[in-house]
């Protein structure tokens, strides 16, 4: 898979990382939506959120506690943050290599449509 993020855990291009273990990375989104807005992507290659094996809860699971880890070590998770992933064309996914999406350092808005 060559997707942008591919390219970034590659260092083929520069991204802002603000933490990486051996299987995620976590990088600022070049278009933030709040006033914290990072991605954090498994290394191994899932295009959707579809393509998690059944048997593998785990490369979702990574991205969610390392968010959180984040979050506390960051000092905003008692006042909170949204986590948020986007699955192909109605659930608005524009890069496909799976990433939850971190948003953070003021009050979020309710869902819309
Ligand atoms: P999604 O719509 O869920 O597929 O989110 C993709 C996000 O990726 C979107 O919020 C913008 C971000 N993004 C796109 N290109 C780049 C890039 O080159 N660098 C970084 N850091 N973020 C990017």
């Amino acid at each position: 898979m060559s997707t942008l993020f591919h390219k970034i855990i590659r260092r083929e291009i520069p991204a802002d990382i603000v933490y990486e273990d051996a299987n995620v990375i976590a990088f600022r989104d070049i278009a933030p939506q709040a006033p914290v807005h990072v991605l954090f992507v498994p290394k191994q290659d899932f295009a959707t959120l579809n393509d998690v094996p059944v048997d593998a809860p785990e490369i979702v699971g990574r991205l969610a506690v390392a968010a959180a880890q984040y979050a506390k070590a960051q000092g905003f998770a008692q006042d909170g943050y949204r986590i948020v992933m986007n699955c192909n064309g109605d659930g608005g996914q524009t890069v496909f290599q799976i990433h939850l999406h971190l948003l953070a350092g003021a009050p979020l808005g309710r869902f819309g449509t």
